[in-house]
């Protein structure tokens, strides 16, 4: 460990706090990271955390033999709410392997092909809020729409549910409960434990009220659906699908977990990809010109897109994976090492040992993407540049067998919702907008704000 560059002024107790801010652990642990290189860790009231970014390193972390997912951090501080639900189970934990058996099936071609529909259904109601708003002269709030429409897809598609995001004026609770978890449990990182029954004591109450909240919601959503007609969605498969090999199901406080988890996960990483992606469109209007293009070329004038137009929207695609590269918007994993190991031939591990992959900065390796690698540039993702690309490069979505069990659900949602957006309206940036970045362990682009232009059909 020793050798491994930390910053210059540690204080004792406090460890590498100087010039940090609690509200941003993951964009101060890039500063970091430019000053101290490939490797480097941080230690903030006693806890050592090691960081990894290096493209070789990072290749090394992904070898599924040596090593594995570590739930620590930020993921073991969701155990109140998600337990051992997909997402933060301890690989050792037999539900993990039964849950994704019995929901893997739930993220396969044929299932997706039949949410299509329902995404559709809910970006009709993302784009006639929109219209409401072009026609009053409004500019859209981007995260708090995004939100609204990947909250509404997941709930339909997965659980049957509709939340009304769209017919509120604030947030659903449901939403404030999962940010406020969200926030709390990144701010367990930035506290020394010991002293969190102090310091957190008003935020610990609240937490556990906003805990109780999303509880009660999932139950209410789950009892409705018991003894209900199956629709085939993620809830069914929670709820009927034995395991094909060994007959057992999901007990019911794992379904509990297992929803609460997907109502989390399934929409709050793919919210801010689509929030990063239309802001560099509304910046880039070359690049958002050559994407509507594509889309009017693709979809022709088919009044909506089938679910096979979709994939074939390459370029818009390219410009979802550039938003992901620069803007991972689950910006680290964990992996500890299986056994005693050297870390690409230079740093011995332990059993146990781990280190954080810092995806933004991995995406920013110039080994791998260049000088110019804060450019954003879609071309990066043609066929050709991924071809002779290092591997292991670009884990937006992590790796190995706990990587993420959504990508195909968010990368179908994301480009229709894109294409769908590029086809109806111009986007017009505020000249006054500034990217800012607000982390609640997810990121997200703060204020966001467009102007919207209705395009002339054959525009
Ligand atoms: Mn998702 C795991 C990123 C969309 C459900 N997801 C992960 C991991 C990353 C990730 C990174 C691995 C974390 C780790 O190693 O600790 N996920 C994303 C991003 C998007 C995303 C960037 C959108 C863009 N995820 C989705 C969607 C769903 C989903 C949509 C559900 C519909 N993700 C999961 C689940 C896991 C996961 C469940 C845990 C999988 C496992 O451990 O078996």
């Amino acid at each position: 460990l020793h050798r491994i560059p930390h910053p210059p002024h540690r204080l004792p107790l406090l460890g590498d706090v100087l010039g940090v801010s609690r509200r941003t652990p993951m964009q101060d642990s890039l500063r970091y990271a430019r000053q101290l290189g490939p490797i480097f860790r941080r230690r903030v009231f006693g806890k050592e955390f090691v960081f990894v970014w290096g493209a070789g390193l990072a290749a090394d972390l992904a070898d599924e033999s040596r090593f594995a997912k570590h739930v620590g951090v930020g993921v073991a501080n969701l155990r109140p709410v998600a337990g051992d639900g997909l997402f933060t189970a301890y690989n050792h934990e037999p539900n993990w392997q039964l849950a994704h058996d019995v929901l893997a099936p739930g993220f396969s071609r044929e299932a997706m092909a039949g949410y299509h529909p329902m995404m559709l259904d809910v970006a009709d109601r993302l784009t006639a809020h929109w219209d409401r708003a072009v026609a009053a002269g409004r500019p859209v709030d981007v995260p708090g729409d995004m939100t609204k429409l990947t909250l509404e897809t997941i709930a339909r598609t997965g659980f049957g549910h509709d939340f009304g995001s769209f017919e509120r004026s604030r947030p659903h609770p449901f939403v404030t409960a999962m940010v406020g978890t969200l926030t709390y449990a990144q701010r367990l990182n930035t506290v020394p434990a010991p002293l969190t029954p102090w310091l957190l004591r008003g935020a610990s109450r609240r937490n556990k009220a906003d805990i109780a909240h999303l509880n009660r919601t999932v139950d209410d959503v789950v009892r409705a659906r018991r003894g209900a007609r199956g629709k085939g969605d993620l809830l069914d498969r929670m709820l009927e699908t034995a395991h094909p090999a060994t007959g057992e199901r999901l007990s019911a406080e794992n379904v509990r977990r297992q929803v609460i988890t997907f109502l989390v996960a399934g929409h709050e990483t793919t919210s801010g990809a689509l929030s990063f992606a239309l802001h560099y469109l509304s910046r880039h209007p070359g690049i958002a010109a050559r994407a509507r293009a594509e889309v009017d070329r693709v979809w022709g004038d088919a009044a909506v897109p089938a679910y096979e137009q979709v994939a074939k929207l390459r370029y818009v695609r390219r410009v979802l994976d550039e938003s992901l590269r620069l803007w991972p918007t689950a910006p680290a994993f964990a992996r500890e090492a299986r056994a005693d190991t050297v870390l690409a031939d230079t740093h011995p591990m332990r059993r146990g040992a781990w280190a954080l992959v810092l995806t933004p900065m991995l995406h920013r390796d110039p080994a791998v993407w260049g000088p110019d690698a804060e450019r954003f540039d879609p071309d990066r993702f043609d066929a050709k540049a991924v071809r002779t690309r290092a591997p292991h490069a670009f884990k937006p979505f992590g790796t190995g067998a706990r990587a993420c069990i959504g990508r195909q659900f968010a990368l179908h949602e994301a480009t229709l919702v894109l294409g769908l957006l590029l086809r109806r309206y111009e986007l017009r940036p505020d000249p006054g907008y500034r990217l800012r970045v607000t982390e609640r362990l997810t990121l997200m682009p703060e204020g966001l704000r467009l102007r919207l232009e209705r395009r002339a059909p054959g525009d």
